[in-house]
């Protein structure tokens, strides 16, 4: 079999490996604050390698399988999950991954810190990232609505405490709705005399079928029976899965689905079947109270986007220095450098974008925002999501070609990475529904939205331009792109907008991203 053997890409401390990440943090971070975050980043970068990576592997290869029966016939409805998943929830309570932005110890930095733990913790987290996420935006809806009455479910939910720890689910999607909700959902939700409700229906995607409580939407009926259409009729609902017994709370978990990528994750149907719930939002406001947890899992999606792209280019970076063709490293030929580079610049685009937002939340929670900063992170947090999902696609696709055929070898552990990415366009939104939100934002600002972007834009290039003169012509390029954005969506009927959302949001995307990288 001859000696030769090709050497294998190592990842070792994504942080420390990341300098682009760590500059930046640099830039965005009071010296002291960064100075604490950068060492506790490392201190988790060594974990990752050491410890974590090898779990998420683990859990990557031993997926969630369904208990649904016993010999006898009776029903189980048993998630069973790997040791490594439950040892990864344990480390996400350790470790503050949610906690983290809500003890705000570095004040309207905290979200920074927060998810440049989430960036670096992801791809290696066997997908428990995506129960993470939820739970801090269900943890983020409680903050909001002060119900004094779930402090303990909110003490929980941002707990450092493994014993105590609970994660969340995030229940919308149904058979006929997916994208639109408003219309989809058949849920109903039935009052009981004691003011709490049962919830009866189907539930068609449920990730994290393992979660100790979700928020849900259901349609309140009346005393004939009548529960009301569209939007108007939705209603906001917190469950927990099990009963104080610990059997489910009449969930059946009628099956897990076989998907393309996410493998590690237990994502199923749910039949509610006189589920105990509490209502939490005002009835008729499920929609707009469950957009404060879409907020933040979009965030977290751009976060699982971004660090896909990044986790591929270290590994490929890597490996150029070990692969030698043609009688030279490949990391010696310009061309596979130029490949390199144009994957660096889309993971830095993304990273910075993700940033920006990042940043604003902490000043939104620490009551700093202005108005238009507000109005920019309503505009750019669906663009966000949207823009990294796709991009990033493209991005570790080109990875997998860096390693030529071993990129294609399932146990090199990097095909996964292309299958668990594929799901980031399509959840949480697909690309042209969250085009459309975004242009649902810019209609409710009417207009103002687009005029902040540009506001910020003239203002930052001016900047740049004062201390780089030869960034001139790239500023006074986005600028133009910026005004011609504006005169054409202005033009434009209702219908016509929304048909060209998607290359709307897409430009806007390039336009802040490039703001932000000059
Ligand atoms: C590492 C990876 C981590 C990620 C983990 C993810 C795991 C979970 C996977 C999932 O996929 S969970 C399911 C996610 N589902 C979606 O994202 C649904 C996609 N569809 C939409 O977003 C639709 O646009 C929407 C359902 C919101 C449309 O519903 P409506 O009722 O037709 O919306 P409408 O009438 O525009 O808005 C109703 C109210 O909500 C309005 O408030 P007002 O009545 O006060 O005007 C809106 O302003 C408000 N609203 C809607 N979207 C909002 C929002 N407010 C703020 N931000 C938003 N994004
Ligand atoms: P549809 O809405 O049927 O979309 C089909 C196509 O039509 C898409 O290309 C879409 O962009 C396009 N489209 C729809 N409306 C418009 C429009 N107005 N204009 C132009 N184009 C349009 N959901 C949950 O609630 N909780 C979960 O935990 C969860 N986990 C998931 C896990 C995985 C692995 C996956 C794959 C999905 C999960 N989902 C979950 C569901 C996910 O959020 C939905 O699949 C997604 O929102 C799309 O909805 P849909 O499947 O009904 O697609």
């Amino acid at each position: 079999i001859g000696t030769f053997f090709q050497a294998e890409p190592r990842l070792g401390n994504p942080y420390a490996g990341d300098q682009f990440l760590q500059r930046l943090l640099k830039r965005l971070l009071p010296a002291e604050i960064f100075a604490d975050i950068h060492s506790d980043l490392m201190r988790l970068g060594k974990r990752i390698e050491d410890e974590i990576d090898p779990l998420g592997i683990e859990c990557e290869m031993n997926p969630p399988s369904l208990n649904q029966t016993d010999p006898w016939g009776k029903r189980l409805d048993e998630v069973v999950t790997s040791r490594a998943w439950k040892r990864m929830k344990d480390i996400s309570a350790e470790e503050g991954i949610v906690a983290s932005g809500y003890e705000r110890k570095y004040g309207e930095y905290s979200r920074i810190h927060q998810f440049a733990k989430c960036l670096i913790f992801h791809p290696s987290s066997g997908l428990y990232s995506c129960p993470l996420a939820m739970t801090d935006g269900a943890a983020k809806t409680l903050e909001v609505l002060k119900l004094p009455q779930y402090n303990e479910v909110y003490s929980r939910l941002t707990s450092r405490d493994p014993s105590k720890f609970w994660s969340s689910g995030q229940w919308m999607t149904e058979r006929r709705g997916g994208s639109d909700v408003a219309n989809g959902t058949e849920t109903v939700a039935v009052k009981q005399t004691d003011g709490s409700y049962k919830l009866f229906g189907y539930k068609w995607f449920s990730s994290a079928t393992d979660a100790d409580i979700s928020l849900t939407l259901a349609r309140i009926v009346d005393d004939k029976g009548h529960a009301q259409e569209g939007s108007s009729g939705l209603s906001m609902f917190l469950l927990k899965t099990r009963k104080e017994d610990g059997s489910l709370n009449n969930i059946h978990v009628m099956k897990l689905k076989n998907k393309l990528g996410t493998r590690s994750l237990p994502t199923g149907e749910l039949l509610l079947d006189s589920t105990d719930a509490e209502l939490l939002s005002e009835p008729g406001r499920g929609v707009a109270c469950i957009s404060n947890m879409l907020n933040i899992t979009r965030l977290h999606n751009t976060t699982g986007s971004i660090s896909a792209m990044r986790r591929v280019i270290l590994l490929a970076r890597d490996y150029s220095m070990k692969r030698s063709c043609f009688g030279s490293k490949i990391s010696e030929y310009p061309l596979h450098i130029d490949t390199l580079a144009d994957m660096e610049l889309e993971c830095r685009a993304g990273t910075v974008l993700l940033f920006e937002l990042v940043r604003f939340l902490g000043l939104q929670e620490a009551g700093k925002a202005t108005e238009e900063e507000e109005l920019i992170f309503r505009l750019l947090t669906p663009v966000a999501k949207l823009f990294t999902a796709k991009r990033s696609m493209g991005v570790v696709s080109e990875g997998l070609e860096c390693f030529g055929g071993q990129g294609y070898i399932e146990d090199t552990g990097i095909p996964a990475i292309l299958r668990n990415n594929q799901v980031t366009p399509i959840w949480e939104g697909t690309t042209n529904v969250l085009s459309l939100d975004m242009l649902r934002a810019v209609a409710k600002s009417r207009g103002k939205a687009f005029l902040s972007l540009q506001s910020a834009l003239t203002r930052r290039l001016g900047n740049v331009v004062e201390k780089r003169k030869d960034l001139q012509p790239a500023c006074d390029r986005l600028l133009k792109e910026m005004e011609t954005l504006i005169e054409m969506a202005s033009k434009f009927e209702v219908s016509e907008a929304m048909a060209r959302a998607r290359i709307i949001a897409f430009a806007v995307g390039e336009i802040a991203s490039g703001m932000l990288l000059l």
